[in-house]
């Protein structure tokens, strides 16, 4: 039996991560962790963004995806982040600056090394993971059952945003719509991307974005046992970042 633990946004919280495999039984080894029972952890995209440590994150995630010890599947964030590498022209903004910062503040070589290690990462991913046996699929803001199977630009824009609707709300972040509320799959559906104040588990799906960037909790879902580690975030609280759905 395959055991995963999936690791929902770190967006940077490096400190914060370390801890979570410490809590849920990891051991350093060398530049990985590991855990005693061969668990895999699923790191479910935004590795960086907002928080203190976004380069010490690439690097960790990256040498236990290269190894073959974890598994990685992209978010928004990450996939700015490439074209920003890349040299596309992309707009600063959504905690961006803190990851450049951090890159500008290293000496050109290990900015380039760093920077070479995440676009190999990005690269190498899939958009999203289906694991046991097709019974899980996970994708960053989650996936419905039609684009399971698919790829393209609308699967793409799905998993990398959820359902948004073309809209935007005043703070100027696109309106999102609710799709795992009218989820009628059988497939475990594991995503992140919309932080909510605790582990939301709806209609075989759950989101585990419980906003440790934003002073809630890194969270770890554990499967098959369906349980959570969960770690406090060092961040301020800012409650605005969070959504609050009726049914939690
Ligand atoms: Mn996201």
């Amino acid at each position: 039996m395959e055991t995963f633990d999936f690791i929902g946004d770190v967006h940077g919280c490096y400190q914060e991560l370390t801890a979570w495999f410490h809590k849920a039984g990891y051991k350093k080894n060398g530049d990985k962790y590991e855990h005693p029972d061969g668990r895999t952890p699923v790191f479910i995209g935004d590795l960086t963004d907002r928080g203190p440590d976004s380069t010490s994150v690439i690097e960790l995630v990256a040498a236990m995806v290269e190894k073959g010890t974890a598994l990685y599947i992209p978010g928004n964030h990450c996939d700015k982040l490439y074209r920003y590498m890349l040299g596309r022209p992309v707009q600063i903004t959504g905690g961006m600056d803190t990851t450049i910062e951090e890159l500008k503040a290293l000496s050109p070589e290990l900015s380039k090394s760093i920077q070479n290690t995440f676009m190999h990462l990005f690269e190498k991913a899939p958009l999203y993971l289906r694991l046991d046996q097709d019974s899980i699929a996970a994708a960053h803001a989650g996936i419905p059952e039609k684009y399971i199977g698919q790829s393209g630009k609308s699967v793409k824009t799905f998993v990398l945003y959820g359902d948004i609707t073309g809209e935007k709300k005043e703070d100027g972040t696109p309106v999102r719509r609710d799709w795992a509320a009218h989820y009628t799959g059988k497939r475990l559906i594991v995503y992140g991307h919309t932080p909510v104040p605790k582990p939301r588990q709806l209609n075989h799906t759950v989101n585990i974005d419980t906003g440790c960037v934003f002073g809630g909790h890194l969270t770890g879902l554990h499967y098959p046992e369906m349980t959570y580690t969960q770690v406090p975030s060092s961040m301020p609280y800012i409650p605005e970042k969070f959504r609050f759905f009726p049914d939690i």
